[in-house]
């Protein structure tokens, strides 16, 4: 049943609580700041190549064979994938830098232990079983989110993908050890739906009283590179009046981000900025920041944007700076497959919210190729991409549960979520 009031399903057994915990606990310390808490799992580090090594473990554990796309995406297959229309369930394992431990880890834990619910159930079912690990969703060290699952589905052309670099100038192909192979439609054909659980990042489901979700669909959003160009001189010596500033009219665009955003119910961040030559003494002549930009409506996003774009210019012709707004990526609108979510609300005990999320997924690549839907596990604060993102083991528990109740009926009953 969707509602949006929520009966609690039935909680977890002690025993489902454990497993988690367990499983749980063998990631739990990978990559994580000793300082802050934070995780600094980039695509291809250390830490993150640490979590594929323990994806490869899990499946090894389990018998399954693993292949990679050629794109840095790793798939663990239960039944031959040969015979197509496989369930997929994953996620993502690299964070944004000093982000929470959760986000994209618990979707591939969490299928990992859904997996193992439904192997322990009966005979191996009629549709294969695929566990995805996606590469470099947050895009936090080449700079483009979900890269991995849009090269798989060639949304990202691997020219562009190949000669992306990190801020140390390795890039993508070297990160990956060769060139990309792009778009895999032989790979796609083979699966037949994407359900991706995932910690909410945000408290619908803290103020619903629900320890799951059901997601709707993504609002659109993109991110953009603003470049303003100026004088470097003297902090000292140079005469306001002679200044050419960028970073004024960078503070500027910072602040009509965010009075354009509230002015239409849209989200707009600027956290990400480089500034050359970054000494305290000069006047800078380059200042670089980035805008993620997101709204309900796709007409809505366009027009914030555009604000955007208009008053920084207008405001650099007063600074007598340059600006340039260069968009980097947009994805557009997403709603989940229909048929799925019936199939969630008919699966899953008690009832479960339906709600938005304005968070980008692997999913919301995945949704314009494939069935797709999403799982959310309640945040006990809302709080995401940061150290204190949390969530309650019963509840990461309870999604287990109900990703293991959803895999089964996909997997088992023919015709299901197509
Ligand atoms: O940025 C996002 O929305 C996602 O968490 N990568
Ligand atoms: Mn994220
Ligand atoms: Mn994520």
């Amino acid at each position: 049943m969707l509602s949006d009031s929520v009966v609690e399903g039935p909680p977890p057994n002690a025993g489902d609580v454990a497993a988690f915990r367990k499983l749980w606990d063998e990631i739990a310390p990978v990559g994580r700041d000793p300082g802050s808490g934070g995780y600094l799992r980039y695509a291809f580090t250390e830490p993150e190549l640490r979590l594929r090594d323990w994806f490869r473990r899990q499946a090894a554990d389990r018998g399954m064979p693993v292949e990679q796309d050629g794109n840095g995406n790793l798939f663990a297959w239960y039944g031959d994938p040969e015979r197509g229309d496989a369930v997929l369930v994953g996620s993502h394992f690299d964070s944004v830098p000093y982000g929470g431990g959760y986000d994209g880890p618990l979707g591939i834990v969490s299928a990992w232990l859904a997996l193992d619910r439904v192997r322990e159930s009966g005979p191996p079912p009629d549709r294969p079983i695929g566990v995805v690990a996606f590469a470099e969703e947050e895009g936090a060290r080449f700079g483009v989110p979900c890269l991995g699952s849009r090269l798989l589905t060639g949304e990202l052309t691997v020219d562009r993908a190949a000669a992306l670099t990190d801020s140390d100038g390795v890039s993508f192909a070297e990160a990956l050890g060769g060139r990309p192979t792009g778009a895999r439609p032989d790979l796609l054909a083979r699966v037949g739906a994407f359900v991706e659980l995932h910690i909410e990042q945000g408290r619908a489901l803290v103020d619903l009283g629900a320890p799951v979700g059901v997601a709707s669909g993504i609002w659109p959003h993109g991110r953009w590179r603003m470049d303003f160009t100026g004088e470097a001189n003297h902090a000292g010596t140079t005469l306001m009046s002679d200044r050419r500033d960028p970073m004024l009219t960078y503070a500027f665009a910072v602040l009509a981000a965010n009075k354009e955003a509230r002015r239409s119910g849209a989200q707009a961040t600027v956290g990400r900025v480089e500034v050359e030559p970054n000494a305290t003494n000069a006047v800078p002549s380059l200042v670089r920041g980035w805008l993620d930009a997101r709204a309900a409506e796709v007409g809505t996003l366009d027009a914030l944007v555009a604000a955007i774009d208009q008053k920084t210019a207008e405001r650099a012709v007063r600074d007598r700076t340059g600006f340039r707004l260069t968009r980097e990526s947009v994805t557009p609108l997403v709603e989940f497959d229909g048929g799925l979510i019936e199939l969630f609300g008919r699966v899953l005990a008690g009832g479960v919210p339906v709600l938005p999320t304005a968070a980008g997924h692997d999913a919301g690549v995945l949704a314009a190729h494939l069935p797709t839907a999403m799982l959310f596990v309640r945040n006990p604060t809302g709080v995401s991409h940061s150290p204190a993102e949390t969530a309650d083991d019963i509840d990461c528990a309870a999604g287990v549960a109900r990703l293991a109740d959803v895999l089964s009926t996909l997997a088992t009953d023919p015709g299901e979520g197509r």
